[in-house]
């Protein structure tokens, strides 16, 4: 019992502090004022690539670490030191893309070895248009900084964690949302979940298959509008709101659909036929390896922006299967640990940008800030699962105590 006091307390003490330390230190790292680019000179990837003098600020998506001249790393980085940034996030032709250096002040925000998950996003950065490697780049940033998710938008949430964490992430998130209606969802879907490799088809979520996107519907072989938070969880419909939040709508083949109905989240089962890598049993669903995390983000995306008060239910994690309509999906013990295991991929930045700017004007803090999600459901759950549980052996302890009190004088 002490010991859980203390290391909340503790939690508690130096989350702030950090974050309040890195909210001074940051504005540090985007150098002086007056070097500031301005948006309008701003350039592609394959325009600094092609005008290789003078400084210039350029915006790309971060795609890797390069080692040499035509060598870029995709995974397991081996240091802070330089990104290839390109046009479009899934590049992987060396020739497309820009090398930037990173000096020393921007490594620990921005270099890959510290910062995989910086994979796929967005970065703007502004330097001198010079050689890197022996190939066209960028060096000596006096600016660089992430997708507007980064900044301004979770001001709000700076030095916070736990509960007020959650609180200033449902205010940012929930405020100039645009709500789509049910039908509006389909078209939505087509450019939210399209095939990077075919631009005629979307992904389906869980089994992962690529299908025309003129295939929507409800016949055997369509694919149809999966709720990731099985809408049944809270009766939410399909009137504009959670029923119709794209983050967590995902396209799904009718009958995959219906096989995961309402079923909570949890690992085990038994192989699902259709949906490669995917397991369920009576009263869960493991979707497959690759969604794993985009699943877990789902859902907390969910619990912080539903919170009642607005017509809508407060959704909320839970740790366990089977809760049927309440407003709770679980478990979060397991969703916590597939976000840990399946980072942010290039996909699901790309979907949280596209809703953010075209659609719903509102992000999805989890896939910008994965750990956040520890701040917020972990130690807060398990705390909260620990006090009820010790309220429970005290009620136990104090119903004892009253009836043997009770029976004493009898005696
Ligand atoms: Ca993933
Ligand atoms: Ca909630």
């Amino acid at each position: 019992m002490t010991g859980v006091a203390s290391h909340r307390r503790a939690a508690a003490l130096t989350m702030p502090a950090l974050l309040g330390l890195l909210a001074l230190v940051l504005p540090l790292f985007r150098g002086p004022a007056g070097m500031q680019p301005t948006a309008a000179t701003t350039m592609t990837v394959a325009q600094a690539i092609s005008s290789q003098s003078g400084t210039g600020t350029v915006r790309g998506y971060i795609v890797g670490q390069p080692t040499a001249s035509s060598t870029v790393l995709f995974g397991d980085f081996t240091a802070d030191t330089a990104l290839a940034i390109a046009d479009s996030a899934g590049e992987r032709s060396t020739s497309r893309m820009l090398y930037v250096q990173i000096t020393s002040g921007y490594r620990a925000t921005f270099g890959l070895q510290s910062n995989p998950g910086r994979i796929g996003a967005l970065l703007t950065v502004t330097g001198s248009l010079t050689a890197y490697f022996s190939h066209p780049g960028l060096k000596s940033p006096t600016a660089m900084t992430g997708p507007a998710g980064d900044d301004a938008y979770y001001a709000a949430a700076a030095g916070k964690s736990g509960a007020s964490l959650k609180s200033a992430l449902h205010g940012i998130i929930s405020s100039g949302v645009t709500t789509l209606s049910y039908d509006a969802v389909w078209n939505a879907l087509k450019v939210t979940d399209q095939d990077p490799a075919n631009p005629s088809n979307v992904i389906l979520v869980y089994s992962g298959t690529s299908r025309s996107k003129s295939l929507n519907g409800g016949d055997p072989g369509d694919w149809n509008r999966e709720h990731v938070w099985a809408k049944s969880h809270g009766d939410f419909g399909t009137g504009n709101g959670p029923g119709t939040d794209l983050h967590h709508l995902r396209p799904e083949d009718v009958h995959v659909n219906s096989e995961r109905d309402n079923k909570d989240f949890d690992a085990g089962g038994t192989a699902v036929q259709d949906a490669p890598g995917n397991r369920t049993d009576a009263d869960s669903w493991e979707p497959r390896a690759a969604v794993k995390g985009d699943v877990a983000r789902m859902i907390f995306y969910m619990a912080v922006r539903y919170e009642g008060g607005d017509g809508h239910p407060d959704l909320e994690v839970d740790d366990a299967t089977g809760g049927g309509t309440a407003p709770r999906l679980g478990r979060v013990s397991v969703l916590l640990q597939w976000n840990a295991q399946d980072p942010p991929d290039a996909f699901e930045k790309k979907r949280n940008e596209t809703i953010y700017s075209t659609y719903q004007h509102n992000r999805n803090p989890f896939i910008d800030h994965p750990e956040w999600a520890a701040s917020v459901f972990g130690q807060d759950t398990f705390a909260r699962t620990f006090s009820s549980a010790l309220a429970t052996v005290a009620d136990s302890a104090a119903v004892m105590r009253e009836v043997k009190w009770r029976r004493m004088p009898s005696r």
